[in-house]
């Protein structure tokens, strides 16, 4: 048995469309987390794992910390504030810049209450010029002390082994919690909600705001396993939604529908053939109920 062997959890935190999913993706080198421009994408804590010689790493990817204005806006809140419990070390993501403002500050209070080592990723530093990024890490150092700062670009893959290598200085010793063939503990239906979800988001633009919840109602491998048949129902809030979703002759729908079996196929490797419906459930977004139902309570 190996006594140098690390294991634990980090946590990666930040702002809305600071590129957290994105990092995280590009160090398991797997589609987990969906990513989009638009904020506030991921809405459940997803575990993903990363294993290599020194050790393994299970990360907590966190809805961004924002203020709650609707019973899913809580709950968002309450994930990131649970994950922060569970973490051995925080990955605090932040643009490439030296505005800081009353955000990062009250996120920066939060941390100094929490007595873990946090590492600061000053993330998408190939938007910016390489002589400014010093002036960056000076501007956040006066915010608090962290017990790394990071420039990288998670888009770019530049500097990520810096981080995992930091990762590691802060994480216990201990056992392996997962096979090394694990990227994630998510359901693989919850995964290919999200991937749905996901197209649905891109393919609409700005035409549709957050108000879309995906849920598979069949996953089924046909005998001989080289086909499997999804159902899927995409739930909108307004009937006008539902209109522009579906789009004129089916058009819009059919759009999502082929962008998300071209990935679904990618990860399952097999076969898929998927069917989507649209629904419409007024204020989905202030149920306790849909919520749950949506798997969104965990
Ligand atoms: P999250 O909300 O923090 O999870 O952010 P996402 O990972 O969804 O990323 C939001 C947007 O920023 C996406 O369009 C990403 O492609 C983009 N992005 C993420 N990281 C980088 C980076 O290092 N450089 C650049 N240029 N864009 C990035
Ligand atoms: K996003
Ligand atoms: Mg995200």
């Amino acid at each position: 048995m190996k006594t140098d062997y690390k294991s634990g959890f980090a946590a990666i935190i930040g702002r809305p469309n600071v590129g957290k999913s994105t990092l995280m993706n590009h160090l398991i080198g797997q589609k987990i987390a969906i990513t989009s421009r638009k904020p506030q994408t991921t809405r459940n804590k997803i575990q993903t794992v990363y294993t290599c010689e020194e050790g393994q790493i299970v990360f907590l990817d966190t809805p961004g910390i924002h203020k709650a204005k609707n019973k899913l806006g809580e709950y968002m809140v309450n994930v990131a504030e649970r994950t922060f419990k569970d973490a051995d070390v925080i990955l605090w993501l932040v643009e490439p810049t030296t505005f800081i403002g009353a955000g990062e500050r009250h996120i920066a209070e939060q941390l100094k209450n929490g007595n873990l080592p946090v590492i600061l990723v000053i993330n998408k530093v190939d938007t910016v010029k390489k002589e400014e990024v010093l002036s960056f890490i000076d501007a956040y150092r006066k915010i608090m002390d962290f017990a790394e700062i990071i420039p990288a670009s998670a888009l770019r893959g530049q500097n990520l082994e810096t981080v995992i290598t930091s990762i590691f200085k802060y994480l216990p010793y201990g056992p392996q919690f997962y096979d090394e063939d694990t990227v994630t503990d998510q359901p693989q239906r919850q995964i290919v909600a999200e991937m749905i979800r996901e197209k649905a988001l891109r393919t609409l633009e700005e035409e549709i705001p957050h108000g879309i919840a995906v849920t598979i109602d069949t996953m089924k491998e046909r005998p001989g396993g080289n086909l499997v048949d999804i159902e899927a129902t995409i739930i909108c809030e307004r009937e006008s939604h539902k209109g522009i979703i579906i789009g004129k002759q089916g058009v819009m729908l059919k759009k999502i529908g082929s962008a998300a079996r071209f990935e679904i196929e990618r990860m399952l490797e097999q076969k898929v053939n998927l069917k989507l419906w649209v629904k419409v459930k007024k204020d989905w977004r202030d149920s306790d109920y849909l919520i749950k139902n949506f798997g969104y309570d965990k």
